[in-house]
């Protein structure tokens, strides 16, 4: 008897490229039929199917307070109820930009948009314009959405151009951005002392989320800005997955860097989507209408999808949220170690804030993207849904990070320890 997900997925599938609207839900990483979700609720979510899970996913980032929040919900309703949008301003917009001016001290203006990526598009757009330059650096297995000048994959060696990482990117654009190696200081340092004068921006996930979960080495992010600095190239962290995920004041106030750019998303719209890109007025001023550098968009600024973020902004920044989301996630990572050690499994673990990750791998740390590609991603296929079928979901891939919630309690860690621990017996 197929079940709901496998019935939608059939019907998807006919009228939807792949059967999803973004590719890492379609479960091509670990196989099987992606879940259909029809509801959720603090730390939980259901299928269609009625079965419950522990959600370590989080919508990726975004339910930092878990799903269904009675005050986001209450604000959303109250938003919704004066009005869907006006394409106008509205008075929730700049209480927004205010609380982030407020909570970032390396931001005096900001520009709300839609999505992270529409974020890191007009970031890109508003360092070459403001530099004059064209040539973007970026770190190999970061992602920072899809604006095509991000969707480039490292040329044959570091100091060759980008190549596209997709059909549709221009070669001549994807030669404009180089990528590097995250944590690789003498590569960064050689390549600024030959091409720093033509650098616009560096574009950088300061704890890199997207090749699962990896921190910066210390001197990794001071190196990226005493380079941008010193060739006046603009520093960009995008914190689109780690603002107010690592900390309330993103992974800059944590690592005590300020980016010259920086773009957010995910958890700054409470769930709804909103994203931002923020930095120095000199910079900001640069944007139309004050400015030549040229963005738009029709629901940038949306009240209701802002009302969501303000009412979030409003729980996490309670006293002690980061202390407890920090603790919750260790005590995963830890109990998660403890239970591979005692399987005989090589397994590695990481947390940073509100967010994880696991790897497969005889790696006790890793720091570089190579170290990451290569982790054990079949033991991984088979946790993943071992777990699954016990009633908790994590990311369904290798390669991406875990996300922590408020609404996660102690005892909903330590089961998912003990069926990890299960598990991982299981597995062998
Ligand atoms: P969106 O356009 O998906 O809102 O944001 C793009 C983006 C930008 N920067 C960083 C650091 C990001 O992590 C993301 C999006 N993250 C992925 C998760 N790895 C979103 C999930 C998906 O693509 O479906």
């Amino acid at each position: 008897m197929p079940t709901e997900s496998e019935k939608l997925f059939e019907r998807a599938l006919r009228v939807m490229p792949g059967g999803v609207n973004s590719p890492v839900r379609a479960f091509r990483a670990v196989g099987g039929t992606p879940v259909f979700f029809a509801r959720g609720a603090g730390p939980y979510v259901w299928d269609e199917d009625g079965h419950r899970y522990l959600d370590y996913v989080g919508a990726w980032g975004p339910s930092i307070l878990g799903h269904a929040h009675p005050s986001i919900v209450e604000a959303v309703h109250r938003a919704a109820a004066l009005g869907l949008g006006f394409g106008a301003p509205t008075r929730a917009e700049v209480e927004l930009a205010e609380r982030i001016v407020t909570l970032f001290p390396s931001i005096d203006q900001v520009r709300l948009v839609n999505s992270g990526t529409e974020a890191t598009l007009v970031a890109l757009r508003l360092a070459r314009g403001a530099t004059g330059r064209d040539r973007i650096v970026k770190f190999e297995g970061a992602y920072h959405g899809h604006p095509d000048s991000l969707l480039v994959k490292a040329g044959s060696s570091a100091l060759t151009f980008g190549l596209p990482d997709s059909p549709g990117v221009p070669k001549v654009l994807a030669e404009l951005t180089t990528v590097l190696s995250y944590n690789d200081i003498p590569g960064i340092e050689a390549y600024f002392s030959r091409m720093g004068s033509e650098i616009a921006a560096v574009i950088v996930e300061p704890v890199s989320g997207n090749m699962n979960c990896v921190p910066p080495i210390p001197g990794f992010l001071e190196t990226l800005r005493g380079l941008c600095s010193a060739h006046g190239a603009v520093l960009i962290f995008d914190e689109v997955m780690t603002g107010f995920r690592v900390g309330l004041a993103g992974a800059q106030g944590h690592y005590g860097i300020d980016p010259d750019l920086t773009t957010l998303g995910k958890v700054i719209g409470g769930g709804l989507p909103v994203g931002a890109v923020g930095g120095r007025r000199a910079l900001m001023e640069q944007l139309a209408p004050e400015g030549p550098v040229f963005h738009a968009g029709t629901f940038s600024g949306n009240p209701v999808a802002v009302a969501a973020g303000l009412a979030a902004l409003d729980e996490i920044s309670r006293t002690g949220f980061y202390e407890r989301l920090a603790a919750l996630t260790i005590r995963l990572t830890e109990g998660l170690r403890a239970r591979a050690r005692a399987a005989g499994i090589p397994f590695a673990t990481v947390a940073v804030g509100g967010m994880f990750g696991i790897f497969f791998t005889t790696h006790t740390s890793l720091h570089r993207f190579e170290e990451v590609r290569s982790c054990d991603t079949e033991r991984f296929r088979r946790f993943f849904h071992a777990m699954l079928k016990r009633g908790f979901y994590f990311a369904p891939s290798a390669f991406e990070a875990g996300f922590m919630s408020a609404a996660h309690t102690e005892s909903d860690v330590d089961a998912t320890v003990e069926a990890a621990g299960a598990v991982f017996r299981e597995i062998g």
